[in-house]
This record gives structure tokens, sequence and C-alpha cells, in this order.
């Protein structure tokens, strides 16, 4: 029986279950560059040409196996516009007796999936994503255990213990190693000035990544980002070697400064993994286990070693889960009713405000920004800005090559804009100037002074902090976790409240948060 096994543009991995019993003498492998997926957002360009480079270089793998690989190119002629029309094309070309891929890693296209299992002649198994280390009845079963009459806690801190009893990570017979689960309270330091940071590996394009690059330049010209320089690696074999590069030079500092921004540093000691994961590319298994060999060699501390661990088989795989367990009504979640449009230096990088002119920059070169300026500069003026949490999850998923609507869209509704109303956070990241002055050095060199409360020079988060508390003080005020600063408002003199309210009003009205004239830009 001829097998066509389907593998999408994020399924890059030669152990994925859609390939796992592949036979080179029967099956047809087959993947689409499809115009559809690539305009379903106005994807970054960089995003673009990483994806359909690393596509077929994974096809270009498979065939050096011995395997026939039909792999359909955008610019090829007649190429159909979506997967499903592509697919039955295939499996007519093939004669396919049966169709084999793994499950979508997004509702939208597994929605699809479901519907060409009506309209093809032959079966179509979906099977499950082997990738993650939490299957969905493994997440559920976790969110709705009985706990014997207490109220049930689903924060990601319980759910990661039970990742680690799991695995084996960093555990010593049975507990932590070190004696505690978390040791996040060590990774808050400010960077010092002197701080060195490592060289990254840069992956010069080859022929594939040249050629992509000019299909991307000639069709997608329209679409947000810089597509060079280009550097990510984008073969199986220069990922690992990238991984075991962070793993040796990046990693032993990636706790202490976790949380610190510099400007003109995007990277820091951030890895720059999580394309690379979410893509297939690595396993993020093989992540886990060299970080924990490099802390069992004494090559890297366990804080570190710790927190990158967490975030892998922790935060990823909780938020996954979030993404399965509330859809599809999450996509509409808008807790805090925020309705302001999205400003259009969202897609210049053009403000005064330099803490966002530079995260924003960064995305546009890098289609990188790293968790913190996500979440405390970008997530957190949305979220103090009262922006409509749609317009902000398709920013998000359109600006970043990690994108996959499975991980943006639970990190954006849920842990930047508290538009779930707490499912995901214990309360909003929302913070005034002050962290961010303390996190970066940013202000330094900004027209804004974070120093000032009230008026035309203050920093905008500093008032913009106090309105959204006012704003949204109905529900804020049934959070505990915001008691003490719910008092503070509560105790605010009236004329400051109004200053505040006026310094907003003015900021609302301001050429800042105009919105971005599509037309206008030519
Ligand atoms: P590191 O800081 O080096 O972390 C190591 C790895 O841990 C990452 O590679 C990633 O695989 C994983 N990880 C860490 N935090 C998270 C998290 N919150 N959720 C899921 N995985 C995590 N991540 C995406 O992969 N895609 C997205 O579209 C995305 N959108 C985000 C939007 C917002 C508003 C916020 C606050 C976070 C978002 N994140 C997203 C999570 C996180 O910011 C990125 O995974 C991280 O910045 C990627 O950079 P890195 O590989 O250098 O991460
Ligand atoms: C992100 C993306 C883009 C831009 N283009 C394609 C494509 O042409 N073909 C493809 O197979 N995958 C692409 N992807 C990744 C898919 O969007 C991703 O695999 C699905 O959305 C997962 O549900
Ligand atoms: Fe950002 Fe305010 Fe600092 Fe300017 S002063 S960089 S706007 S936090």
């Amino acid at each position: 029986d001829k097998v066509l096994r389907f593998v999408l543009g994020d399924q890059l991995s030669r152990w994925i279950s859609s390939l796992e019993d592949a036979r080179p003498d029967t099956d047809v492998i087959f993947m689409a560059e499809v115009m559809a997926e690539a305009t379903s957002v106005k994807h970054h360009k960089k995003k673009i040409a990483f994806l359909f480079s690393a596509m077929r270089h994974f096809a270009e793998n498979l065939r050096d196996e011995g395997f026939t690989v039909d792999y359909l190119c955008l610019d090829a002629q007649n190429s159909p516009g979506d997967f499903g029309s592509a697919l039955a094309e295939a499996v007519e070309r093939h004669d396919a007796a049966r169709v084999v891929m793994t499950e979508p890693s997004e509702m939208r296209v597994l929605e699809a999936a479901e519907s060409w299992r009506e309209e093809l002649d032959v079966d179509l198994d979906i099977l499950a994503d082997n990738r993650f280390l939490a299957s969905h009845e493994d997440f559920v079963s976790w969110a709705t255990k009985d706990d014997g009459g207490q109220p049930k806690s689903l924060r990601m801190e319980y759910f990661y213990r039970e990742m680690r009893r799991r695995t084996g990570y960093l555990m010593d017979d049975g507990e932590p190693t070190g004696g505690e689960w978390n040791y996040d309270a060590e990774n808050r330091k400010s960077l010092p000035d002197s701080i060195k940071v490592p060289k990254r590996p840069e992956f010069a394009p080859d022929e594939t990544t040249r050629a992509v690059m000019e299909l991307v330049a000639d069709r997608f010209d329209g679409h947000f980002g810089d597509l060079e320089p280009f550097d990510y690696p984008v073969k199986a074999k220069d990922a690992k070697a990238y991984l075991d590069w962070f793993v040796a030079e990046a990693l032993p500092c990636f706790g202490d400064w976790q949380d610190a921004m510099k400007q003109g540093e995007p990277l820091l000691f951030h890895s720059h993994l999580s394309t690379l994961i979410n893509c297939g590319l690595l396993d993020p298994r093989e992540c886990c286990e060299k970080a924990e060999q490099a802390y069992r060699d004494g090559d890297a501390p366990l804080n570190a070693v710790e927190g990158f661990i967490r975030q892998i088989i922790g935060w990823r795989e909780f938020i996954r889960g979030v993404y399965w367990l509330k859809m599809p009504d999450y996509a509409n979640s808008n807790a805090l009713e925020a309705t302001r449009p999205l400003p259009g230096f969202f897609w210049t990088g053009e403000t005064a405000m330099n803490c966002l002119s530079q995260a924003i920059s960064e995305t546009r070169s890098n289609a990188y920004a790293h968790h913190i300026q996500r979440l405390m500069v970008i997530g957190n003026f949305c979220l103090i800005a009262g922006i409509d949490p749609r317009e902000v999850q398709e920013w998000f998923l359109i600006v970043y090559s990690d994108a996959y609507e499975w991980v943006e869209m639970p990190n954006v509704v849920g842990m930047a804009l508290f538009a779930d109303g707490g499912f995901v956070a214990s309360k909003p990241y929302a913070a005034s100037g002050s962290y961010i002055n303390k996190m970066s050095d940013y202000c330094g060199s900004c027209r804004f002074d974070v120093k000032q409360k009230s008026g035309e020079k203050a920093c905008p988060f500093n008032y913009l902090y106090w309105n959204f508390l006012y704003e949204n003080e109905k529900v804020l005020k049934k959070n505990h976790r915001m008691g003490l600063i719910m008092g503070s408002l509560g105790k605010m003199k009236k004329e400051r409240l109004e200053e505040v309210r006026t310094d907003s009003e003015r900021f609302f009205d301001s050429s800042e948060m105009r919105v971005w004239d599509e037309s206008a830009s030519g």
C-alpha cells in the first residue's frame, strides 16, 4: 500500500510520529509551500524565509535517506493555493492508498485537516504529536485531577513539578536537585556595565536560503520586517551545533540576567532556540538533556540550568496545554474589555518611548525579541494602554519567527494582557517606568523622564500604569494579589488622580497613538 505522509512546515523532525514507520520503498513524503499559509497573517519576511529554507533542507535530508519526497515550491507553476487542494492533488498524483500526518499544532489547521478527511477518497490518519512531553490527555488529567476537595490551582509551578518528576530532569532520588524546585529568586540580577555578551555563531545563507530569500523579496515585499541580514541555522545539523554553542557559552549566565535588558544587545544570554524547537529542527528533550549534562559536568550553575529547563518542560508545555484546553473561545478573551487600536509605531518602531522603539526595531530586524522585552515592554504597554487583544495577538503572530498560534496566543492573551481574567497569570504583569529603568539602560537615552510622574515630559508608563488600575478597578479589586496596590489607588488624592487621567487622555489623543495607515505607506 502506498502511504502519503504529509509533513507541515512546523513538523520538521525526523522522529515525528508521521514518519516513525515510513518506508522508502513504498511511501511518498509530501510537503507544500502554499500561499494561503504564508498569508494567513502577513508573517515577517524573515520568518517565511527561515521556514521555507528549513523545509527545503528537511526534504533534501529525507531524499538523501532514499525517500521519495514530493515537495511543492511556492513559485512552481500551477501551485495549488492551500493545503487541502495541494493534498488532494498529491493523493491523486501518487495514487496513494492512505494519508498519514501528525496533528497540526494550530486549531485552524486541525479543523481544516478534519474536513480533508471527509473530502478525500482515502483514509487520513492524524497521529498525536510525539514531540511534546505532555499529551493533551496528560494535561487535561492534570488540570482536572481531584485534589481531595482542595481548590484546584492551575499554576504552572505545580504542573512543572509534575513534569520534573515524570521526566526525571534535575531529580536526585525523587527529590529536586539542590533541594529546591525553583531558583528564580536568583535570576533577577541587574546587568553590570562591564558585562561581556558572547558573540553568536552566524550561519551564512547557502544556495537554498538565497533562492528562498529572492522568492520572499519578490512575493512578500509588503510584509513587515527585514529579510537581511539572514544568519539563522536552517539545517538540523547546524541547529544542533547552535544548541551546543548555547549550552557551552551562554547557558552559564542564562539565569543571573534572565530579566535584564540592554540597548544594542538583543539576545544577552537568551538561547534563541524557540524558532528551532517550534518548527521541529530541535528536540526539546535534547535541549534539556544537554543543559542538565552541563550542570552535572560542573560547566553551568544550577540556577541557570533549572531556569532553562523550567522554560521548556514547564512554560512551553503548560502554554500548549492551556491553548488546547481553552480553544476556541480563548481567541476572543477580553476580560478587561480593552478596545483601543494598536498604534502605528508597532510597525515602524518610531516612537519617542525608547524602550518600545528599541524592542520593536529589534523585532523588525531580527524577528526576535527576548521574553522580558515581549512581556514587560511591549506586552506591558499594550496592557496598560488598553489595546484590543485581537490586534495585539495578530501583531505577535506576525512579527516573531517562533510565533505559531498555540504558543503565541496564551502568552499574549493570558500572560501579557490578563485578557483571560487570570488563568495563565495570577495577576496582571503591569509595571510603571521604574521597573523598566531598574532592569534596563533604556531610560538614559529616552526623550521622556522616568523619574517624572506627571506632565508632558513624564514617562508615559508612569501615568498609564495608574490609569490602567483606575480604568479596571472593578475587576482588579477582586484579585487578592492586587490588594496592596488597589489600596494605594483608593487612597490616592483626587487632584493626583485627575493628573493621571489628564496625562493619559493627552497621551491617547497624541500622535503616539495614531494608527498605521497601510494605504499611505505605499
Ligand atoms: P529563552 O529565554 O532562551 O528560553 C528558553 C526556551 O524556553 C525558549 O526557546 C522557549 O522554547 C521556552 N520558553 C520560554 N518561555 C516560554 C513561554 N512563555 N512560552 C513558551 N515557551 C517558552 N514563545 C514562542 O515560542 N512563540 C511565541 O509566539 C511567543 N510569543 C510570546 C508573546 C508574549 C507576549 C510573551 C510574553 C512571550 C511569548 N513567547 C513566545 C515566550 C517567550 O518570550 C519566547 O519563547 C522566548 O522569548 C524565545 O526566545 P529564546 O528562545 O531566546 O528563549
Ligand atoms: C508558518 C508557515 C508558513 C508561513 N508557510 C507554510 C507553508 O507554506 N507550508 C507549510 O506546510 N507550513 C507553513 N507554515 C507553518 C504552518 O503555518 C504550520 O505548520 C501550521 O499552521 C500548523 O498548524
Ligand atoms: Fe521607556 Fe519610560 Fe524609560 Fe522612556 S523613560 S525608556 S518610555 S520606561
